[in-house]
Order: C-alpha cells, then sequence, then structure tokens
C-alpha cells in the first residue's frame, strides 16, 4: 500500500513530513484532513496531525513519522549515519519542533489565524506578549542558520522542521519584521524555497 500522509496542508508539521517523503523521492498520497477529524481520531486518539499509514503501520508524531520515512526507504539520508554528525541533526529537529514551534507557531501564527472573539477580530494577549520575544529568537534562529541551513552547512532533515515555520510566521506583520531584520535568515529561507521539497508541499 502505498504511503498516505494524512492532514491539513497548512500546518506546518504536515509540511515538514511531506517535504522529508519529497526529499527521498517517496511516493505518497497525501490527504487533507483536519485536525480532530473522525480520520485523524482513528489513528491519533488526540487528534493532532500528522499521522501516517504504510502497509499495516498507523504512526503519529512528525519526529517519528520523518524517521520512518527517512529510513524506511530509499533515498538521500536525512540525518547522517555518523554519531556524532547526526546529534547535530537531532538536536535541531527537537530544538524546532518544541522551542520554536511553541513559540512561534502556537503562540503566535496560531494565536493570529484562530485565536478571533465573537466579532471576527484576532485576540492579541498572547500575540503581545510572544511578539516581545521574536527578536531574541530570531537572533538565535539567524545566528543557526549563518553556515548555510540550520546547524551546519548541507541540508538535513532540521530544514525539513524549520522551514514550514519560517513560511508561517512571515504572514504576520511582526513576524514579517523580525525576518526582514534577520539577513543569514531571510537568505537561508530563500535558499530553501528553492527546493521542489518547498515548493510541491505549499498546498
Ligand atoms: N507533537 C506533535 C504536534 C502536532 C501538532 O501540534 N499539530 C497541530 C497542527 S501543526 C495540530 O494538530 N493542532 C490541532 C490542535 O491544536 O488542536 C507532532 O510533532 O506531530
Amino acid at each position: 500500500m502505498a504511503l498516505e500522509i494524512i492532514g491539513f496542508p497548512r500546518s506546518n508539521f504536515v509540511r515538514t513530513v511531506r517535504m522529508v517523503a519529497e526529499e527521498k523521492g517517496v511516493p505518497y498520497e497525501h490527504i487533507a484532513a483536519m485536525p480532530h477529524s473522525d480520520e485523524v481520531k482513528a489513528i491519533n486518539p488526540f487528534g493532532y496531525i500528522p499521522v501516517m499509514r504504510h502497509d499495516g503501520l498507523d504512526l503519529v508524531e512528525s519526529y517519528a513519522i520523518a524517521h520512518y520515512i527517512d529510513t524506511a526507504f530509499d533515498g538521500p539520508a536525512l540525518v547522517p549515519t555518523e554519531p556524532r554528525a547526526a546529534a547535530v541533526v537531532n538536536r535541531w529537529i527537537m530544538t524546532v519542533n518544541t522551542t520554536v514551534d511553541q513559540m512561534i507557531m502556537r503562540k503566535y501564527v496560531v494565536e493570529y489565524a484562530f485565536h478571533k472573539d465573537k466579532d471576527g477580530n484576532v485576540v492579541r494577549d498572547v500575540i503581545d506578549q510572544t511578539v516581545k520575544r521574536l527578536p531574541k529568537m530570531f537572533k538565535f534562529l539567524d545566528a543557526a542558520v549563518a553556515d548555510g541551513y540550520l546547524g551546519g552547512d548541507s541540508f538535513s532533515m532540521a530544514d525539513c522542521f524549520l522551514v514550514p515555520m519560517l513560511a508561517g510566521v512571515q504572514t504576520f506583520p511582526e513576524g514579517k519584521e523580525n525576518m526582514a531584520n534577520s539577513p543569514n535568515l531571510q537568505a537561508y529561507f530563500a535558499r530553501v524555497a528553492e527546493r521542489d521539497s518547498f515548493k510541491n508541499t505549499a498546498s
């Protein structure tokens, strides 16, 4: 059975695992189900996306799905096999998956997109707190990509985690402004956005 990647395409984590499949050259079927839909809850009782199905294996958690795709199929390795090089890539994946995601996605992008009052206006309490912390985060990320890619000089799975978040954060004003003040990050985003894996996962 073909690999199935299930989840709404605007989710950063859905885009991450689709980018991994694209980078590997693994054919997959993308099913654009919403979080908490019956289709998703059949695999993940908490309703979070992405979820994956392949040959009787049901899987949740973007990190687990990305590693499964990277190791179960042929194609370029997205995490190096040498332990110290792998440690660096894994460190960046987890920093992005936890700390960066919490700040720039959950407490900024998701608040803008979904936290509205009864008149449809964005509720800014959490956003305003986060905006104060964005410059430090962008400075940290700008330094982290100084060698060309996240944590190093070659493309890896860590970039598949970061780039969808950068695409999202720039769609709101303070994210755009912080990006404009981060020259390494701007060049990095432009470089990775040229890859087919990014272009093919826009919708
Ligand atoms: N730890 C999970 C987090 C997944 C996650 O937060 N997914 C978001 C979409 S990007 C979601 O399903 N949100 C629905 C909700 O918060 O109710 C992973 O890495 O896959």
